[in-house]
């Protein structure tokens, strides 16, 4: 087979399967990273089937099977599994048009971009993020805390550096801008983007996409919906 062709175990009838919290810890502030997938599924105008997962089914072996380490996202097409947001997304952007570029330089910039967001952007909210919500009661917390916060700060200036006053990282909004948006918005209140105003900018623009709009109502209605079958029980 060519290297490039496409996989025939993932037939383009089926409808792939995503799976997503059940009840997600954040109360469907579209943090969970099945938000990724979804958003990127709607910017390419494609459906997925959604299966639910409490933490504890994630932990079988049945989900491990196709995640190793018991998380969601996992996706499903055809005989082809797949777990990882960013491989998630970057599958779906290469096999539909409109999130990565035309130009095979450009696409691979959008997929720097993406690797970007995950490998060097993530890292260090994600520690922060972390630290502000399991560790405030450990006794080195208040010491730990300004370096993990200056690690951001540093991510932050050099991409605002970067983005300066374009509307996106690389030219048209791609699967790069799609996660760098995410990974960015984890900081939530945690750390508010006030000192960033043109990142605050960029994430707004992200989330005003109608793509962005329907999939983050999606897995809000998934939250709502847990959340009421858990007050009726
Ligand atoms: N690097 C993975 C991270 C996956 C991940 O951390 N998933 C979270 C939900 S957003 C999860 O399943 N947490 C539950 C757990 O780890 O037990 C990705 O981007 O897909």
């Amino acid at each position: 087979m060519r290297k490039n062709a496409p996989d025939p175990a993932a037939s383009p009838l089926a409808t792939p399967i995503l799976t997503a919290f059940e009840a997600s810890p954040d109360r469907g502030r579209g943090l969970a990273r099945d938000m990724r997938v979804r958003w990127a599924l709607e910017e390419v105008g494609q459906r997925c089937e959604v299966r639910l997962l409490s933490f504890e089914a994630m932990k079988q072996p049945g989900h491990k099977a196709l995640h190793p380490f018991g998380q969601i996202p996992t996706w499903q097409e055809g005989e082809l599994a797949l777990f990882e947001s960013g491989a998630i997304a970057l599958r779906i952007a290469e096999r539909h048009g409109g999130l990565l570029p035309a130009d095979d330089p450009g696409r691979a910039r959008a997929v720097t971009w993406l690797f970007a967001a995950l490998n060097t952007v993530e890292p260090p909210i994600l520690e922060l993020t972390m630290a502000m919500l399991l560790e405030r009661d450990q006794p080195w917390y208040v010491e730990r805390l300004p370096m993990l916060q200056d690690r951001v700060r540093g991510r932050l200036d050099d991409l605002t550096r970067r983005l300066g006053d374009a509307d996106w990282l690389d030219g048209d909004f791609s699967v790069g801008d799609l996660m760098m948006v995410s990974v960015l918005m984890r900081l939530g209140a945690a750390s508010p983007l006030d000192a960033f105003p043109a990142l605050a900018a960029y994430v707004a623009r992200g989330q005003a996409r109608p793509a962005y709009q329907r999939a983050f109502a999606a897995q809000l209605a998934v939250f709502r919906a847990s959340a009421a079958s858990r007050s009726e029980s």
